[in-house]
């Protein structure tokens, strides 16, 4: 089987329009692979360190020559003659290398690069898909088997506000959900038809149809819950059924309006005290149909996640993002303590594909969802829809169904389905 030729590492630019690593690894019988690393700006903190140079004098402090200085300088010559199935030891070795908690020293972007890339180079040496790979690593790694049966479901954020966008909503992410009923080619068909026709209501109600960094739009409203309004007016002009053919989420990343134990939104004049907000909250997933709620609390308000994941009904997944980190001990605590139900997973909040899958396990073995993510600045690597089939994750989300970047993970997945699982 074949090794290690060469690692190399470089900077390219991310749909942000700043720099992030690209890694190539080429094996001693000449197959090459690369992998590109995503990067977040509403951040969780407790989440892995990203490794950027700080220097003011180049991309705004933004570049990541360090962390490619590493790769080239002090990875890469470590890892030459070295199997690319040896994904476990190479991980532990970086996880050691770095030896911090949160990999402060080299970086999760430089570590999930080698980590990311051994994936791709073991596939590539056995001729099969990355998903199949990362589903046989789980089976090796846990002795439990993931059947491949379907695609996730999908999440499209088709409108924008709180850090991701410079419009007025507090809101981060308001999602369309395709019911799991359906085939993903249907789902990604409807959710694209709906997008379209939300911006002809948009239009005609004379507000800004600009995009935004993750491809949905981002209209200035005078309240959060304008934002749905329109979202189900435009689902209803495609003669859809909202509750039945079509579900709502929202990332409500509360943590970055949160202040001193008060949450202030512009659906209410005032601040609102943490039992006024749960209430606005409850209600809200009365009257729409809520199949996901991500980060509806601040990550400070662990106490009020247990309450709230109490007067949730059991139809709406309460998820930890910003909460949790893809951390195991942070995922451990919650499954204990009943703080929610689900977790978004991102590998570079954590660093490394083992660690990742390890956090998966947990979540598994306590029947506890998970929900494979993108990140706001990509590029157009499509790894991390591959990894979500390889775990079966519950859902997924990878933006709106537009901007190179995020098609390229939807439309993986389409391949996926058309290729591999034959479904239609
Ligand atoms: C989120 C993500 C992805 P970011 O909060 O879920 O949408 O955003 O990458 O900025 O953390
Ligand atoms: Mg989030």
């Amino acid at each position: 089987m074949a090794r290690v030729k060469k690692i190399l590492a470089y900077e390219i630019i991310d749909s942000r329009g700043y720099p992030t690593i690209e890694g190539k690894l080429i094996l001693d019988d000449d197959q090459a692979v690369t992998t590109a690393i995503p990067s977040g700006v509403s951040i969780g903190k407790y989440e892995a360190y990203e490794l950027r140079d700080g220097d003011p004098n180049r991309f705004d402090g933004m570049g990541v020559s360090k962390a490619v200085y590493y790769i080239n300088e002090l990875i890469a010559p470590k890892l030459i003659g070295v199997s690319p199935f040896k994904q476990q030891e190479v991980d532990s070795w970086l996880i050691k290398a770095d030896g911090t908690k949160n990999k402060k020293k080299l970086g999760a972007n430089t570590t999930l690069t080698i980590s990311q890339l051994f994936v791709k180079a073991a596939a590539a040496c056995l001729r099969i898909p990355i998903f199949r790979y990362i589903n046989k690593l789980y089976f090796d790694y846990f002795k439990s088997q993931i059947k491949i049966k379907k695609i996730p479901t999908p999440i499209f954020n088709i409108i924008s506000g709180g850090k991701h966008a410079n419009n007025n909503l507090e809101f981060q992410e308001f999602q369309i959900i395709p019911s799991s009923a359906n085939s993903f080619s249907k789902s990604y068909q409807l959710a694209i038809e709906i997008f379209h026709e939300l911006k002809n209501q948009l239009n005609y109600h004379n507000v800004n149809i600009s995009i935004g960094e993750e491809g949905g739009y981002t209209p200035t409203f005078s309240a959060n819950i304008d934002a749905l309004e329109i979202i189900k007016e435009a689902i209803y002009k495609k003669n859809l059924n909202l509750g039945f053919d079509i579900f709502f989420g929202l990332d409500i990343a509360a943590s970055h309006f949160y202040k001193e134990g008060k949450y202030q939104i512009r659906d209410r004049q005032q601040l609102l005290g943490v039992d006024q907000y749960l209430e606005f909250i409850v209600n809200l997933t009365k009257k729409y149909p809520f199949l996901f709620l991500e980060d509806p609390l601040s990550d400070e308000d662990w106490e009020n996640w247990k309450k709230l994941n109490q007067l949730l009904s059991q139809q709406t997944y309460l998820v930890g993002d910003d909460l949790l980190t893809t951390n195991k001990e942070k995922l451990i605590k919650a499954i204990k303590e009943r703080a929610c139900t689900s977790i978004v997973i991102k590998p570079n909040q954590i660093g490394t594909i083992s660690e990742t899958l390890e956090v998966i396990n947990i979540a598994q073995k306590n029947n506890f969802n998970y929900i494979v993510s993108h990140r706001l600045a990509e590029t157009t690597d499509s790894f991390i829809a591959d990894f979500a089939v390889a775990v079966q994750a519950d859902f997924v989300k990878f933006g709106a169904p537009c901007r190179g970047e995020r098609v390229a993970k939807y439309n993986r997945l389409w391949q996926i389905e058309k290729e591999e699982l034959n479904l239609k």
